[in-house]
C-alpha cells in the first residue's frame, strides 16, 4: 500500500493535490457570519440562490486549466463530488436555507503531515461542504495505511456563537479597521471556530489568522491538539475584511515571504520571522481595481499562488505585476487563467488542498 497524504508546508514540492469544482455553487443568504464579509456596496449584498450556470461553467474551465498546467507536471489531481448545494439544512441547533459549493477546498480541509482534517467552519451554509471531499478520504483511508482521516470538532453554530447586531450597514471602513485592530470579530469565543485558509502552516509552526471566520478559541485548541508544535496567533490590522491568510501572508520558499502591503504583519510576530532570517517583501500591485463580479473576495487574489516547489508557482495569468515581482524573487513563473473562478471562493491557492508535497517536518522558527 501506498503513501498517499503528506504536506507540512506551502512550497515543498507539490505530487498530489485536490482541486475544487464550481457545480451548483450558490450565494448563500445571509447568515450571522456571512453579512460581516460582503462589502457594504457589493451587488451581492440581499441576493442569494444558485450561481448563474454561464458562471459555473466558465469557472470550471477555469479550474480544468490549473488541473491541465497541473496534470501536465506530473501532479496527481483529486476532485470532489458536488453535491446539490440549494438543499436547505438543519441540525438540532440551528436551520439554513441552503448551502454553498465546493470551492474552494482549501478553507475546508487542513493537511498536517499524514493526517487532513475537516475544519470547523463559522458559517453555517458550510457545515456540510466536508460530504463532498468524503469519497476521496475513503479512497486514501483505503490506499493509504497510515493517512490519519480527521474531523475537528463540530460547532454547535448556536446563537451563541455570533455576536448579534455585530453588523451594521452605516460603519464605515475606518471603524471596520478599529474593529480588526482591537481584535474584535463577529464570533464569539464559546467554541472554537476556524477555517483551514486561516492556518499557515510552516513545519513545526502554524501561524494562524484571527480574524473573521477563525477564534481565539480555535488557537487555543490547536495547540492543545499538537503540543508538539508552536502555534502563533496574527492579527493584519490593515484588513478590513479579514478573512484567510492567504491572500495577506504568503510563504514562497524557506526564507522568504510575500506580504500584502496594506496588511503588513505587525510586531511580534514580525520579529519571529526577522530573528530566523526570513526575508518579508511587500507583494506586487494587483493588475486590477476590482475582484470579478459576484466575487466575495479582494482584488489580493493576486498574490494567492500556488507554489509548486521551492523554484516553481503558478500565479493568475492577468496578475502580470505579481508574475514579475516573482521572476524577480528567482521564482520560474507559470501562468494560468483563473480569474472567473475567483467568484467561488478564491484563487489558486484557495482553490486546491494539498495531499502530498515531499519533505518533512521541520523546525524554521527554532
Ligand atoms: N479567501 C481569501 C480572501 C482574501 C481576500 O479577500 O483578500
Amino acid at each position: 500500500m501506498a503513501k498517499i497524504v503528506s504536506s507540512w508546508n506551502d512550497w515543498d514540492p507539490l505530487k498530489r493535490v485536490i482541486v475544487g469544482r464550481c457545480d451548483n455553487s450558490v450565494i448563500p443568504p445571509e447568515e450571522p457570519a456571512t453579512s460581516e464579509k460582503v462589502p457594504v456596496d457589493s451587488e451581492m449584498r440581499g441576493m442569494w440562490g444558485l450561481r448563474p450556470l454561464e458562471t459555473v461553467e466558465r469557472g470550471n474551465e477555469c479550474l480544468e486549466n490549473l488541473v491541465k498546467i497541473l496534470e501536465d507536471r506530473g501532479v496527481v489531481v483529486d476532485r470532489p463530488t458536488p453535491l446539490q448545494w440549494n438543499q436547505a439544512i438543519g441540525t438540532p441547533d440551528f436551520r439554513n436555507d441552503s448551502m454553498m459549493t465546493c470551492m474552494p477546498p482549501r478553507d475546508i480541509l487542513l493537511t498536517i503531515g499524514n493526517e487532513i482534517m475537516a475544519a470547523a467552519n463559522s458559517f453555517r451554509c458550510r457545515y456540510f461542504e466536508y460530504l463532498a471531499y468524503w469519497p476521496l478520504m475513503e479512497m486514501y483511508f483505503e490506499q493509504d495505511p497510515d493517512f490519519k482521516w480527521t474531523q475537528a470538532p463540530r460547532p454547535r453554530l448556536t446563537d451563541k456563537s455570533y455576536k448579534h447586531n455585530y453588523y451594521d450597514e452605516k460603519i464605515t471602513l475606518e471603524e471596520r479597521l478599529e474593529r480588526t485592530a482591537a481584535k474584535d470579530f463577529v464570533t464569539t469565543e464559546v467554541e472554537p471556530m476556524w477555517d483551514a485558509a486561516d492556518v499557515m502552516r510552516m513545519g513545526k509552526a502554524l501561524f494562524i489568522q484571527h480574524g473573521l471566520t477563525t477564534n481565539r478559541a480555535a488557537m487555543d485548541w490547536f495547540q492543545r491538539y499538537y503540543p508538539e508544535f508552536r502555534v502563533h496567533a496574527v492579527n493584519f490590522p490593515g484588513d478590513p475584511y479579514p478573512i484567510h491568510i492567504d491572500a495577506t501572508f504568503v510563504p514562497l520558499r524557506p526564507g522568504l515571504i510575500i506580504n500584502n502591503p496594506h496588511r503588513p504583519l505587525p510586531e511580534p510576530q514580525r520579529a519571529i520571522f526577522e530573528a530566523n532570517d526570513w526575508q518579508i517583501v511587500e507583494a506586487a500591485d494587483p493588475a486590477h481595481t476590482e475582484p470579478p463580479a459576484l466575487c466575495y473576495s479582494s482584488v489580493w487574489l493576486s498574490m494567492n499562488c500556488l507554489v509548486l516547489d521551492p523554484k516553481t508557482v503558478i500565479v493568475e495569468a492577468s496578475e502580470v505585476h505579481q508574475q514579475e515581482q516573482m521572476d524577480k524573487l528567482g521564482m520560474n513563473v507559470i501562468p494560468c487563467d483563473l480569474r472567473d473562478a475567483y467568484p467561488f471562493g478564491g484563487g489558486l491557492h484557495c482553490s486546491t488542498a494539498d495531499v502530498y508535497r515531499e519533505g518533512e517536518c521541520l523546525d524554521y522558527f527554532p
